[in-house]
Formats: C-alpha cells, structure tokens, sequence
C-alpha cells in the first residue's frame, strides 16, 4: 500500500509545501490598523513594506471541514507600535479556532465582543486556544520573523470590520526599548 506524504511546513521560511491560497499583506493593505496614522503615512511615501505573508490550505467552506495556515510575521514597528496582524472576528463568530508558534516571539490578543482582552505569549511549541466569539491577532515581539500555525473550522470566515472599525482594547508599543501593552487611544466601547 502506498503511504501518502503529509503537507510538511518549512520551520525556517514558514512555507507549506502544499496550499490553495497565499496571502501578502503590505502597509498599504492595512494603514487603518495601526493607532498612528502619521507613522503610517511617514513610512508610506518611501516604501510599502511587507508585514505578514500566509499559506493557507483551505478546504470546502462547509461545516465540520477544517482548514490551517502558517503566517509568517515580520519583525519591525510603525511608529511605536510591532507589526502585527490585522486581527479579526470569524463571520461565523462561534467558530474557534487553535495557534501553534513555531518560531520567534510574539503575543496573541484575544479580545471578547465587551472589549476584554487577554493576550498570550506566542512561542515555538506553545498551542493556544481561540475560543469562540473572540477576535485575535498576533503582535510580533521579536527581531526575528514569527511563525505560527492557525487550524479552523472551513467556514469561519472573516469579520475585519469591527477591527478596521474600533481596533482592539489594547496595543503593544515598544517604551524605552521595552513591550508595554496599553490602552488603545482609538477604541470605544
Ligand atoms: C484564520 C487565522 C489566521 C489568520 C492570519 C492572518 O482564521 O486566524 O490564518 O488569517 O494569521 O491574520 P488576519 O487577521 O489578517 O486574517
Ligand atoms: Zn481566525
């Protein structure tokens, strides 16, 4: 019987050895994201930098089906906030969803529809559970690329609304060369 290969992941480059879609996500992709829309513009005459790429493998959108994707994000600020993910929502908000980190440092913001956030250290080998209703993105932390790996249901879809709307509760800036996480200024509850 002939044994089949599995998808393998790259640890260095992050890369699937099979997907169905990538995904490059410039500044100019999400300028409304970050709090500093000076910084943004700032950067933005000279460049167009890339923040995050992902390789997803995504299966049938039907329920029960399930889909993963390795994002590999770079380290670097806007103004004195990491890059980061856009961060969302599912359309199907009571999809859940799994990380696991495979490489470099980072945070995960996992925010409740009240606004509480609870943020989580993403590390290789460290698994993190997304419940239900909750928005997260990933916050680059480090000086090296961070390499994680989501798995979630096929049809839970995406909701930046909200997020390109109001942000999360918190941002992670970097203060006197240290990570701080503090209040967002832009968001309303
Ligand atoms: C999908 C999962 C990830 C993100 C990816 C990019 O549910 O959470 O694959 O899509 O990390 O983040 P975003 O917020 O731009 O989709
Ligand atoms: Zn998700």
């Amino acid at each position: 019987m002939r044994i089949m290969d599995g998808i393998r992941i790259n640890l260095g480059s992050g890369e699937l050895s099979r997907f169905t879609k990538k995904i490059v996500r410039k500044l100019s992709d999400m300028k409304d994201f970050y709090y500093d829309k000076s910084a943004v513009k700032e950067i933005l005459i000279r460049s167009d930098p890339i923040i995050y790429e992902v390789y997803a493998y995504e299966t049938e959108r039907q329920d029960g089906n399930l889909s993963f994707a390795t994002t590999i994000l770079y380290p670097g600020k806007i103004g004195r906030e990491f890059y980061m993910t856009k961060g969302h929502f599912h359309e199907k908000e009571d999809r859940a969803e799994v990380y696991v980190g495979l490489s470099g440092t980072g945070l995960m913001l996992i925010m409740d529809k009240n606004g509480e956030t609870k943020i989580v250290k993403i590390e290789p080998n460290s698994v993190i559970y997304v419940p239900p209703y909750h928005a997260h993105r990933a916050v680059n932390i480090g000086d090296k690329p961070l390499i994680f790996l989501a798995i979630y249901p096929s049809d839970a879809g995406h909701n930046y609304g909200d997020i390109k709307l109001k942000g999360f509760s918190k941002i992670v800036v970097q203060e006197n060369g240290e990570v701080k996480i503090i209040d967002n200024p832009n968001y309303t509850r």
